[in-house]
């Protein structure tokens, strides 16, 4: 077939045949790598037909087999204009001012980023997002954004899920092109767990804004601005939307807690404002901010600076939804909130209902109620795929206000203290996060510095350590890396420093930074990268499949292996990928856009001596087998 192609295609027939004719005529090659590509996932398939899928081994099953339902919604047409439109035609800044001037309050939708990572450890699929993506672009462009990339989703997406973070990015964005797309940004950290050189940072940005994203909401986990500088800059430069966020912590109506007052976070939000945000976040990531201080920081952020405010919060407390009502009496522009089924709890406030609460009121807006609520219901059963991931339902008591855990973190610590043994002293294990954080010197507990602290408490608690046994300078302990990395400055300042005496016994005679770690990393070789990536993908790659490595060096190696091996597995459905097919289940896969493989399980064959078993398929009506290593 590859001759007869080459013998048909007209330049080559024209006699017009240079050395860049295979180069100009990638088509010709079609046929086997398409075959390429269907043995890939026909190895995959057989894969989890006879070993399983270990992201699932061992935890609960999903029993729902069959697509989620979506709403109706007309495609004739162009979308709706939105508020995308809107920021295009009038750049960050202006569109910025525009915000301020707008009645109804506005809402972020976190369901396809934050919502699942506080719910479920960030394992929801691309093509669960996909599918739902031009439903919200015809039903929903009131919406001021889909908070839909960034956080854990980056790292989750390669390591477990086997998929490119980019193709989530603008494959959604294919599929809307009126709503802001918005991202968190860990500001030096990037989306990674500890800084990053400056010129990766950098890059990161620059590619993420030419993949889609619209909105960055940039925030440093010890608040530490300086340290937030070089992301912001990156995003203004790229025309980006640039939202600087107040990590909120402690609590401004209790006077005990001055460390952390209305000043502080005033403070901050005019050096965020002059260092050229476009929007102000208060990021609320453990859910601290009740009703009445959510009333009392934004009338006062609305006095003091210019910005519009956006408001980010978890329900952990079951009190969350008052404190948009209150910030939104006061003047809030922008909540964030996650769609019914997949809010409350660790999560954000529930979208729909929220909507309907601010209904027939001076915030109330045009969002649909059933344009919304037939959304929802799709996200229902989508969360029906993932049962194996469900956390335990965990409700704060009111300790929430001395721990202060992150709504992410909450149901994650919990799981590990569980897998050690220590579920019965969860409440141990979070009066000793309180105590760690009073020995850290108080500080913001948010991704990365929140994951030392609850390593830290961990590892105290696990090896029955206190506090104060950690101060005695005749205990040898050997500390976690993360803990390492924060007491170390390697994380950056938080406000006053950390106490000397604890960074002392915990860094010994190790290197402590003062400075911003960016400025003293020297910048990653952007060439030798690409040449070690070059290598792995067997292709030039991509400048973004170089940031990647560059963030996540051995995970993006394992990915490329895996994709090697198995091919692009995120157009699998999601019942499928976790569990393989029944027998006889037939189903259709989209390799790339008109070219769909029809792959029919049939049976897997009785393991040979050397342990190998067939499995048998059919591919596009055509038996097909693939040769599988038994492992059980
Ligand atoms: C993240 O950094 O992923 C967070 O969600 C922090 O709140
Ligand atoms: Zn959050």
């Amino acid at each position: 077939p590859f001759l007869i192609r080459v013998m048909s295609n007209k330049t080559f027939l024209a006699g017009d045949c240079t050395t860049r004719f295979i180069d100009e005529t990638p088509d010709l090659f079609n046929l086997p790598v398409r075959r390429d590509r269907a043995t890939k996932l026909l190895t995959y398939l057989g894969e989890v037909a006879v070993n399983g899928n270990e992201l699932v081994k061992g935890r609960p099953v999903a029993t729902r087999r069959e697509p989620a339902p979506l709403p109706q919604y007309s495609t004739k047409g162009d979308a709706p204009a939105g508020l995308r439109q809107k920021y295009q035609e009038l750049g960050a800044a202006k569109f910025g001012q525009w915000i301020r001037e707008q009645q109804p309050l506005l809402y972020t939708d976190t369901t396809f980023r934050d919502a699942h990572q506080s719910l479920l450890a960030t394992r929801v699929r691309t093509r669960d997002l996909v599918n739902i993506a031009e439903a919200y672009s015809r039903l929903c462009p009131q919406l001021f954004s889909l908070e839909m990339w960034g956080g854990a989703t980056f790292d989750t997406s390669m390591r477990f899920l086997k998929e490119d973070p980019w193709r989530r990015l603008t494959e959604m964005r294919e599929k809307v092109p009126n709503i802001l797309f918005q991202m968190l940004l860990r500001a030096s950290n990037a989306v990674g767990y500890t800084n990053y050189p400056d010129n990766v940072v950098t890059a990161f940005v620059e590619e993420a804004a030419q993949a889609g994203i619209d909105v960055f909401r940039v925030f440093d986990a010890l608040n530490w601005a300086p340290n937030m500088q070089i992301a912001m800059e990156a995003v203004e430069k790229t025309r980006a939307i640039c939202e600087a966020s107040i990590c909120y912590t402690g609590d401004i109506s209790d006077p005990k807690r001055d460390k952390y007052s209305l000043k502080y976070y005033v403070d901050l939000a005019k050096q965020l404002e002059k260092m050229g945000a476009h929007i102000l976040a208060i990021k609320d990531m453990a859910g601290l901010c009740k009703p009445y201080a959510t009333e009392k920081l934004v009338k006062t952020l609305k006095e003091e600076i210019g910005l519009p405010i956006h408001f980010h919060t978890h329900d952990t407390a079951g009190t969350q939804a008052g404190s948009i009502l209150k910030g939104a009496e006061v003047g809030l522009d922008i909540a964030d909130a996650a769609m019914a089924p997949w809010s409350g709890g660790t999560s954000q406030p529930n979208l729909n209902t929220m909507v309907e609460a601010l209904r027939n009121t001076d915030r109330d807006g045009d969002l649909d109620t059933d344009a919304l609520d037939g959304i929802a219901e799709y996200w229902r059963a989508v969360r029906e795929f993932y049962t194996p991931f469900e956390a335990v339902v965990l409700p704060a008591n009111a300790d929430l206000y001395r721990h202060e855990m992150p709504g992410g973190q909450y149901t994650n610590l919990f799981q590990q203290a569980r897998a050690l043994g220590l579920a019965d002293q969860w409440a141990d294990v979070c009066k000793v996060y309180a105590d760690v954080n009073q020995l850290f010197g108080d500080i913001v507990k948010v991704t990365p510095t929140s994951k030392a602290v609850g390593d830290m408490a961990l590892f105290l608690v696990a090896n029955n350590i206190t506090t104060a046994d950690v101060l005695d300078p005749k205990r040898e302990l050997a500390f976690p890396a993360s803990v390492k990395d924060l007491i170390g400055g390697r994380m950056g300042q938080p406000p006053g420093g950390f106490p000397p005496e604890v960074q002392k016994r915990i860094m010994r005679d190790e290197p402590i930074m003062t400075d911003r770690p960016g400025a003293e990393f020297s910048p990653a070789d952007f060439d030798a990268a690409t040449a070690t990536v070059k290598k792995m993908l067997g292709r030039e790659p991509l400048r973004r499949e170089v940031v990647s490595y560059l963030l996540y060096p051995k995970v993006y190696e394992d990915f490329a292996k895996h994709v090697k091996k198995y091919g692009d597995v995120s157009t699998l459905p999601t019942p499928v990928f976790f569990y393989g097919q029944e027998p006889g289940e037939e189903i259709a896969v989209d390799i790339e856009v008109g070219k769909t493989l029809i792959v029919k399980f049939l049976t897997i064959g009785e393991p040979h001596v050397d342990g190998v078993r067939v499995a048998f398929f059919e591919l596009n009506g055509q038996p097909r087998e693939v040769e599988i290593v038994d492992r059980s």
